[in-house]
């Protein structure tokens, strides 16, 4: 078979060639009820029936991989997809650099392996599950089909992931499958396995943030994974990335229409002052310093899912060749990090300073600093906005021991500045930085669904361009009722 093209003949679409691998098509033939059924009971609530304008891989060439059609949601064609593979790949890091990359799981391995493939798979359902109320209170058909496109596209990294755990992990490996439908977000006794993914996603603002800030974790670590020697997961990851720049696209227009909106209208209002949150609010927008408390929440819960600064964990993944570093291959160093320091942020003395570590033991905090620096290309388009339409305001993103619960910095209170404070002051000052309950219910009360073609709800602009180039008014969710 072509590996370019994607086998639409089997119930599983593919480009691995399934129908020949007659035990893992078992395999995810048996899993897929039990999926269907957990889209069913967790995927989006409501418009199941709808036709919405979506996309559907139908190659994994980087050139023309998508075809848009409308389709009902439980009819998408969930797939596994691998990027081809690279002939004569080797592993480019850790203790096995430079040898062939492996098609085989390696036995001492395996037990590493399994864990990162689950930890991935399972933030993939759970953050469908966070969104599936937003449906009834989208702003536009526009928003409502972005919304349904990430969302099948999460439910195609858990086949993605699920594929990895049947075919190369045997009976384990189908018991973690079960286990990924199993969890829910938020659930007391099964919750899903890192924070941020058990956290409510309560209104379209926390969903830009969340396409922004959290699918950018899943950007950076599908990248890490990208690099592993273990050749299936690694063509696996280099696929999902190529889905994952849409979410991101999502959140990052959706941020920039909020603040636009919000320009606009304190413009024609005539108020000068971004912190004037009464009448701003009083003209149906989101004011800038809401934005700006959403941010801090969602940025510091998403630096979270780097895990420690420090962790001998992420040192081991890398020896084994597992997991690397962001653009490993593009790299100027040994690959092996023998005698490298990274700088890392530590408290010392009260104080918040670098400190030289061993380079392999701070591969988190590595890739959160890449992470940072690519958090922050957003804020500098955002402020644009704002600066061009002539306030004197600007997003920030926190400083990294705000509001942590994981890492060198869960211990302590920090001001967005980064100003070390008590838990009285804290306390009293908290709802300064992040979203209040008041807050939360001034943007709940604008969350009223915009269904009409063209049209869009108040505190959003419109996007400057259609999905795959369609006109204003194009219907992109045929709403059944
Ligand atoms: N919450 O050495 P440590 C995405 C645990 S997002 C709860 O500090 P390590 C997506 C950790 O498991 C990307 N627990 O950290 C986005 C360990 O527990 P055990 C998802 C946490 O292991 C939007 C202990 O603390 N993919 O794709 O070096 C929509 C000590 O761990 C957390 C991945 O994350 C936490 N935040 O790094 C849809 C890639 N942090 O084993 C999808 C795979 C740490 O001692 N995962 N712990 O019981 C990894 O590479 C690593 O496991 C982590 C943690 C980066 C998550």
């Amino acid at each position: 078979m072509n590996i370019m093209n994607v086998d639409y003949s089997t119930k599983i679409p593919n480009n691995v060639n399934l129908s020949e691998d007659r035990q893992v098509l078992k395999a995810l033939e048996g899993w897929h009820p039990g999926y269907m059924d957990w889209w069913n009971d967790m995927g989006p609530e409501g418009f199941q029936q709808s036709l919405v304008y979506l996309r559907t891989a139908y190659s994994v060439d980087p050139r023309g991989w998508a075809k848009f059609d409308y389709v009902r949601m439980p009819e998408y064609r969930w797939g596994i997809l691998l990027a081809p593979q690279e002939e004569n790949r080797v592993i480019p890091f850790g203790e096995n650099y430079g040898k062939p990359a492996w098609q085989e799981v390696p036995g001492e391995h395996r037990a590493t392996l399994r864990r990162l493939i689950v930890i991935q798979g399972d933030t993939e359902p759970a953050s469908v599950e966070q969104q599936r109320h937003l449906g009834k209170t989208a702003p536009s058909l526009y928003d409502l089909r972005n919304l349904f496109q990430v969302n099948v596209e999460e439910g195609r990294h858990l086949w993605a992931m699920v594929y990895l755990l049947q075919k190369y992990f045997g009976r384990d490996g189908r018991e973690e499958a079960d286990d990924l439908l199993r969890r829910r977000s938020g659930d007391a006794d099964s919750p899903r396995m890192l924070g941020a993914f058990n956290e409510a996603t309560p209104d379209w603002l926390s969903f830009f943030m969340f396409t922004y800030f959290t699918d950018r974790d899943g950007k950076m670590q599908l990248h890490s994974l990208a690099q592993s020697g273990f050749d299936p997961l690694s063509r696996t990851c280099r696929f999902m990335l190529t889905e994952e720049a849409h979410h991101m696209f999502v959140g990052e227009t959706g941020i920039s229409r909020v603040v636009q909106r919000t320009c606009e209208a304190m413009n024609q209002a005539g108020i000068a002052d971004p912190a004037d949150i009464a009448r701003v609010r009083a003209l149906g927008v989101i004011d800038l310093p809401t934005i700006q408390k959403k941010l801090n929440l969602h940025y510091s819960l998403s630096l979270d899912l780097f895990g420690s600064e420090v962790s001998t964990n992420a040192a081991n993944a890398f020896n084994a060749g597992i997991k690397g570093r962001y653009r490993e291959t593009q790299i100027d160093d040994d690959h092996q990090l023998k005698n490298a320091t990274y700088p890392v942020l530590k408290l010392v003395d009260g104080v918040i300073r670098r400190v030289d570590e061993p380079a392999l033991t701070a591969l988190n905090m590595r890739l959160r600093d890449d992470y940072t620096q690519d958090c922050v290309k957003g804020l500098l388009r955002w402020n644009k906005i704002i600066s061009l339409a002539g306030f004197n305001f600007e997003l920030a993103l926190p400083n990294v021991a705000f509001h942590r619960q994981i890492g060198e910095f869960k211990d302590v209170n920090a001001t967005p500045e980064g100003a070390l404070i008590d838990d009285a002051i804290w306390n009293a000052r908290k709802g300064e930085w992040l979203p209040s309950t008041a807050d939360g219910d001034f943007i709940a009360s604008l969350m009223k669904p915009v269904t009409g073609t063209g049209a869009y709800a108040n505190w959003i602009s419109p996007p400057k361009v259609g999905i795959d180039n369609k006109p204003g008014d194009f219907e992109y969710v045929k709403i059944e009722t």
